[in-house]
């Protein structure tokens, strides 16, 4: 398939460079055709690295089985390269650019051998658009090509704007597994772990990624352009770069308004992105579900855009219940990533549906029956959809939209209530910075199930010094005022009595949203408390809410003896900070203490 010329020259360079380095039999350039797309499916199918779905069941579908050791995004080996240590902060992993580089170009020597190189240039957010940004993937997996298609807006149009002289981020990317003649390729190559690297140098705007094949870790147009490299340019140049959904939501009246939310991994974006309102007469539209890219204009109101063009959302726990617009946005055009087979050649996981098939195939490939004590799915197993595919996707999608609420939250059994505003933007920032949640399975790490901090969502994903980014927080705040800015809240869908979820989530979940939408609007509709503003629950919708007041009480208690702990444990966070911690953080911890007389 021939593409446009490369008149770039700093792109034609580096292809020529990387060509030499890597060695590969040859060099694809990804056109963002479906022909392309589909000859490429066919090819892995053939090849047996996908299978390809039931066509009556899951049209032009493909699922993927990873290796074992490859099943998500690995932070432990996930590196800010920037000259100076203090660059990257407490937070991330650094290691100078001086000795990361040689260590990785080792590595990539002749990594592509036996392998097709695809060099895939993509815009993050629409083409063309002031706030979208361009980068050009090389990459040896025709599975990361194939998720690049879906994720990002690709192709020759893309190369025009390239050509044309626009700026774009080099994202390097190998699976790490050179093949030599007559060596057999594994269904899902890849390298062990201590060769895995992936790694950002925010001074360059460069990306390098080896060994891995999974998600944020190969999809370089996500976590590691879309949120680390971003977030750096982001600080440069006065604009936020986040972790976070975008929401449309009608209210009864036919108010539009427009909410971001930043929720950990595996914590309930997509979910909340996909609502289907409880309420009567709201109606919930899909912007985006993981990132947003927002900044202040003209107007003084803060403005996003989902820079993704597709979902790379957590299968396990999808369901027709739970979510029926991503069961409906899956149904054509998707990749499967780790899910099980059922014996019609369609996709099964935890909690699909309520009657388990009595025979599958696990996500390793091996026979599963009912009763078996392993789950057949992994629990970050993952679909790649596309955005067009969302049967609540909002018409005007691809413009950016005015924000009137920002939402924090995460997995607390315990402390964090059902929801609270914060009395100002300031101290909205304050909760941003103290958001914690469990660990999930978005992440290979041996303590899922234990809470960390995890400030803003961004904790794996802040590209620079996070006390620059608390920072930097602040000064975007100082371009507006209060009254034009996003109101802040902390939600928590997961608070916990014993071993079950005291509230039901999901689709009731618009009552908390018809709350902060009435606080946006200064509805007095509730009750202050030392660490902000929790429902009054007298002016709290509980219309035809299986929740006994009882446990609403619970939901929204606010209790001095267990803040006290939580208080010590932020304190305790905070020393991570050292001598760096921002002012802001000091002056409104000693307000909250002040607050509850501590
Ligand atoms: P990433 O793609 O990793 O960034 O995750 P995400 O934040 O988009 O999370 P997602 O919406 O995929 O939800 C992850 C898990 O949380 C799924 O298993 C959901 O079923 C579950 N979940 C989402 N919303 C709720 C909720 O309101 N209540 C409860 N109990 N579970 C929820
Ligand atoms: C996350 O972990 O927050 C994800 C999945 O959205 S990944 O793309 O793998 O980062
Ligand atoms: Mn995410």
């Amino acid at each position: 398939m021939q593409s446009k010329i490369i008149e770039n020259q700093t792109l034609f360079t580096w292809i020529e460079e990387i060509k030499t380095l890597c060695r590969p039999n040859d060099v694809v350039i990804w056109t963002g055709t479906q022909k392309q797309y589909d000859e490429l499916a066919d090819e892995e199918v053939k090849t047996g690295k996908a299978i390809r779905l039931n066509p009556e069941k899951r049209p032009n579908s493909l699922l993927y089985r990873s290796d074992p050791s490859d099943v998500a995004r690995i932070e432990k080996r996930t590196f800010i390269s920037t000259s100076k240590e203090e660059n990257a902060g407490p937070t991330n992993n650094w290691i100078s650019p001086k000795d990361l580089k040689p260590r990785m170009l080792s590595l990539y020597k002749n990594s592509m051998k036996g392998r097709t190189m695809y060099v895939i240039p993509f815009s993050m957010g629409l083409i063309g658009l002031g706030m979208s940004r361009l980068g050009v993937e090389i990459t040896d997996s025709p599975y990361v090509a194939l998720n690049m298609h879906i994720m990002t807006r690709t192709g020759d149009k893309v190369l025009d704007l390239i050509n044309n002289g626009q700026d774009f981020v080099k994202c390097l990317h190998s699976v790490g597994y050179p093949l030599e003649p007559g060596m057999k390729d594994p269904v899902w190559p890849c390298a062990p772990i201590e060769e895995k690297y992936i790694s950002h140098f925010p001074e360059e705007r460069m990306i390098w990624s080896y060994g891995s094949g999974y998600g944020g870790n190969a999809l370089l147009g996500k976590k590691c352009l879309a949120l680390r490299i971003a977030s750096s340019m982001a600080e440069k140049e006065g604009w936020l770069a986040e972790h976070m959904l975008i929401l449309k939501l009608k209210d009864a009246n036919n108010n539009v308004k427009y909410i971001t939310g930043a929720f950990p991994s595996a914590c309930g974006k997509t979910n909340l992105a996909m609502i289907n309102p409880s309420l009567k007469g709201w109606k919930a539209e899909t912007i985006g579900d993981d990132i947003a890219w927002m900044e202040i204009k003209d107007d003084g109101k803060m403005y996003a855009i989902n820079p993704e063009a597709g979902f790379f959302g957590v299968a396990p726990g999808t369901s027709i219940r739970s979510n029926p617009n991503a069961m409906k946005t899956i149904e054509k055009n998707t990749i499967f990533t780790n899910v099980a087979l059922t014996d019609d050649n369609d996709v099964w996981w935890k909690d699909l549906k309520d009657e388990e098939p009595n025979h599958l195939i696990d996500w390793r490939g091996n026979d599963w029956n009912k009763g078996d004590i392993l789950r057949p799915d992994h629990p970050n197993a993952r679909f790649t959809a596309p955005i067009i595919n969302c049967p609540t996707l909002a018409k005007n999608y691809e413009s950016p939209v005015p924000i009137s609420a920002i939402l924090f939250g995460g997995r607390r059994p315990s402390t964090i209530p059902l929801v609270h505003q914060s009395f100002d933007f300031e101290h909205g920032i304050f909760l941003g910075s103290i958001m914690g949640s469990e660990i999930t399975a978005a992440v290979l790490d041996e303590n899922i199930g234990k809470v960390r901090r995890d400030p803003f969502a961004m904790l794996p994903f802040i590209g620079y010094n996070i006390s620059n980014y608390i920072q930097h927080w602040l000064d975007v705040s100082k371009k507006s005022n209060d009254e034009l800015l996003p109101k802040i809240f902390y939600v928590n869908w997961f608070r916990k009595d014993k071993d079950t979820f005291l509230w039901p989530g999901f689709g009731e979940n618009s009552r908390v949203l018809e709350w902060i939408l009435q606080r946006t609007e200064g509805k007095e509709n509730f009750i202050e408390t030392p660490i902000g503003l929790v429902p009054d629950l007298d002016k709290f919708n509980l219309e035809g809410l299986s929740v006994s007041r009882t446990k609403m009480e619970e939901l929204v208690k606010v209790d001095k003896s267990t803040w006290e702990i939580e208080i010590k444990s932020i304190e305790n966070y905070f020393r991570m900070y050292k001598n760096n911690i921002p002012h802001i953080l000091k002056n409104q911890l000693n307000n909250l203490k002040k607050r509850f007389d501590i």
